[in-house]
């Protein structure tokens, strides 16, 4: 059922904003069938109800939406086992405001650009809760990076990472979305970093980021190339591949070393989504170097999601913080476009081929019926 219209101002923008009206009909991705095969469990709708906001809400016209390597953990229904299809997907997206509830016109207008982390957000419109709504200077794709990936390596290393000048530090998929961050966030902190990565293209990007060490993972081997280079081993290690890679990265861990499970990448397209790692030899592996392990979950520290994304913001405006896109130039299919492009940019991402953020423009002009 539609909300009810809690303002009559608000009812006006709703109906026409900057004289284009809002469709009545919209596009939008929907998980129809538990599935972590995107393409088999997601189906692109033509003819969703553009939904309206409630009274905190914002209404947000995306233009660029965030690829996520969860984003079939979230098909596939891992998240919340309890919810059944159908329901929305994408986490993340800058865009601006439609229309909006009454309180939320305390700190946001119409034409207002935002920045979102929130369910729903393969959609051209999404209801948006205004407090988790960051006002952002204009409509720009840079900004999505810092949203999830960047908060995530920001927060993850903050608060669990101990970092301090000279430590060594390995990060795995280093030129990914959030792996780019973990990389220079390490080195403000003044340590030495290694990245792992898939090409040399990937090798010079993580160099030009200021990594240490670039480690392309076809060409050498990872675990003889740290037992060789480093040989008293790693302080801390930003972890997001498992499988054999979570392996070679205990194995890589010096005395007291810390280990971040940031992800398992290579889990997520199996049934089970668990990774083969060896974990009946973990427990004596880390006694013997008094060595750590830490689960991380972005939603489990929302608590310090504000004060992280002041912070990116700032180093990002200063020009302190690289903030690589992948807008799918490269793919031979063209640049990632339109909601129908999220299929091909999960495919790019789960071929290894992205460097950086994966982020598909929604164009202003998509065709629906008006209101
Ligand atoms: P991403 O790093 O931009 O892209 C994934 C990269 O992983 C690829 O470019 C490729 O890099 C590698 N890869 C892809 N498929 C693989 C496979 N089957 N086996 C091994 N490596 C594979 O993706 P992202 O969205 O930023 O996510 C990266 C990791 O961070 C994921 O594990 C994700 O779940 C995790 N994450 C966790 C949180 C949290 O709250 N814990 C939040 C955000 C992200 P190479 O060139 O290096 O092979
Ligand atoms: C309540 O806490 C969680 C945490 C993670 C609930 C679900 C998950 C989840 O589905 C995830 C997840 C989320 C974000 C991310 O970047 C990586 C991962 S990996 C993962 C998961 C995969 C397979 C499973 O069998 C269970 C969890």
């Amino acid at each position: 059922m539609r909300r009810a219209i809690v303002d009559l101002s608000y009812a006006r923008h709703f109906l026409d904003f900057q004289g284009s009206a809002i469709p009545r009909a919209m596009q939008k991705l929907l998980v129809t069938r538990l599935s972590p095969d995107f393409r088999e469990a997601v189906t692109l709708r033509r003819d969703c109800p553009v939904p309206l906001p409630g009274d905190g809400d914002l209404l947000v016209r995306n233009r660029f939406v965030g690829v996520n390597a969860s984003d079939i953990n979230y098909s596939a229904g891992r998240y919340d086992p309890s919810v059944r299809p159908p329901f929305d997907i994408g986490f993340e997206g800058v865009g601006e405001v439609v229309a909006l509830g009454l309180s939320a016109s305390a700190r946001f207008a119409v034409g207002q650009a935002v920045a979102y982390l929130s369910p729903g957000s393969f959609a051209e419109y999404t209801v948006v809760p205004a407090n988790v709504a960051t006002p952002v200077p204009e409509v720009r794709p840079e900004t999505l990076p810092l949203l999830l990936s960047g908060t995530t390596a920001y927060i993850s290393l903050k608060h669990l990472g101990q970092l301090s000048e000279g430590k060594k530090v390995l990060v795995t998929a280093a030129a990914g979305g959030t792996g780019q961050f973990a990389v220079q966030l390490a080195k403000r902190a003044k340590c030495h970093v290694i990245g792992t990565c898939s090409s040399e293209e990937k090798c010079a990007f993580l160099r030009a980021l200021g990594c240490d060490r670039p480690i392309n993972h076809r060409a050498e081997q990872v675990g003889d190339v740290l037992k060789r280079e480093y040989p008293s081993g790693v302080d801390v290690v930003y972890e997001s591949v498992g499988g054999p890679m979570f392996d070679v990265a205990v194995d890589a861990l010096a005395p007291r070393g810390r280990l971040l499970v940031i992800g398992f990448i290579s889990g997520y397209q199996s049934d089970s989504g668990l990774s083969p790692v060896k974990a009946g030899a973990l427990p004596a592996k880390l006694l013997r170097k008094s060595a750590s392990i830490h689960g991380f979950f972005l939603n489990h520290y929302l608590s310090e999601y504000r004060a992280a994304m002041d912070d990116l913001l700032q180093l990002t405006a200063r020009g302190d913080l690289a903030c690589q896109l992948d807008l799918g130039e490269v793919d031979p299919q063209g640049k990632f476009v339109g909601l129908e492009s999220v299929f091909r940019a999960v495919d790019y991402m789960y071929k290894g081929k992205n460097t950086g953020k994966i982020v598909v423009e929604l164009p202003a002009s998509a065709g629906s019926s008006k209101l």
